[in-house]
């Protein structure tokens, strides 16, 4: 019988691989292991892929900034960088940097993390009035000895830096937040609107890959709540030998399971990227089940050496957006229950 689930799996495999005109990365990935017959976790050399870029929900300008860097020599690094910076400077993105929504105290406070192809990673968490926190994170990975620094010390430690301080709740946030007190109900809440977190991950013309993961968290937390989206193998990580993977959703479920880490060591015991996204989802549910509400959501991305992807979360709703070389196109995510 075909399973509402399986029916949409395949339909999105297909229209991938019509829209694109490359094959589908469960597809490639099944046919060649059936072929070979060889042990799926012999990655051996890969075949030449192209320049991949993904994010998490539609942010087209991200993947196309990123892609432009790569296009013209640039790192993975660089363009995952210079991708999300597109998203923590759109005032209308209310998930991320400029614009974020703020916590219950009306404060904007800001997560990011970054990771490159040799595995070095810097993170800032807890971050306020700095609009490019992926900057400050990138900085923390290559001027400092450590990994992640945490509000005022991330602050301080970004203005010696030469970042700028600045206001980042804007006039719809700041009228939202006003609206949401008059109940104060406290219900942190993801995926309330169409962008959301941005994860992006990219293979660079070297074959390289690296990853970026930035929000201002889960509206109207608790002052001083920290998400997954900083957290190295939570909201994201990366190994070149294997792939990368992001998360996106309420964080404290992807933070007990470390599922970024958990999607790219599926990959490496030779699951498709599909697949690993799929396993680390179900662990979710069958884990936490009792404590999700209807509308809870987690979406995991993933990416792997050879250029193959797969995205799947808990509930219809999350979306993605992939660009191979110059083309583009938006998926709407295989998704659980
Ligand atoms: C967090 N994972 O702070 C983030 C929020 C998010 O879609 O991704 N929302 O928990």
């Amino acid at each position: 019988m075909v399973t509402r689930r399986k029916f949409f799996r395949n339909t999105f495999l297909a229209s991938f691989a019509m829209g694109t005109g490359l094959t589908s990365c469960s597809q490639s990935a099944q046919s060649e292991d059936q072929k070979d017959n060889q042990p799926s976790t012999d990655f051996g050399t890969p075949p030449p892929v192209l320049p991949t870029v993904i994010a998490t929900w539609k942010n087209e300008k991200a993947v196309a900034k990123a892609m432009q860097v790569i296009e013209s020599g640039g790192r993975a690094l660089d363009a995952v960088e210079a991708g999300v910076k597109e998203t923590e400077a759109d005032p209308e993105d209310q998930s991320v940097g400029y614009g974020g929504r703020p916590d219950r105290d009306g404060i904007v406070t800001l997560d990011a993390c970054i990771m490159d192809e040799k595995g070095n990673a810097g993170s800032v968490c807890f971050l306020q009035n700095i609009k490019h926190p992926i900057s400050v994170a990138r900085k923390v990975m290559e001027v400092t000895p450590h990994v992640m620094l945490c509000g005022e010390g991330a602050l301080a430690f970004a203005l010696e830096q030469g970042f700028q301080e600045e206001d980042l709740l804007t006039e719809t946030s700041r009228q939202e937040w006003e609206e949401w007190k008059k109940d104060s109900k406290y219900e942190p809440k993801a995926n309330i609107e169409r962008h959301d977190t941005i994860g992006l991950l990219a293979i660079d013309q070297q074959g390289h890959i690296s990853g970026a993961c930035t929000t201002s968290g889960m509206a109207y937390k608790l002052h001083g709540r920290v998400g997954d989206s900083p957290i190295i193998g939570a909201g994201l990580y990366v190994d070149d030998e294997v792939g990368g993977a992001c998360a996106t959703g309420v964080g404290e479920m992807v933070m007990k399971t470390l599922g970024s880490f958990l999607v790219v060591e599926l990959m490496r015991l030779g699951k498709s990227p599909q697949e690993a996204c799929e396993e680390a989802v179900n662990r979710i549910i069958k884990k936490y089940k009792d404590q999700m509400t209807p509308e809870f959501q987690i979406g995991y991305l993933a990416i792997n050496k050879r250029g193959e992807h797969g995205a799947y979360a808990v509930v219809e709703g999350f979306n993605f957006i992939l660009q191979k070389g110059d083309k583009s196109r938006e998926f709407e995510s295989p998704f659980a229950i």
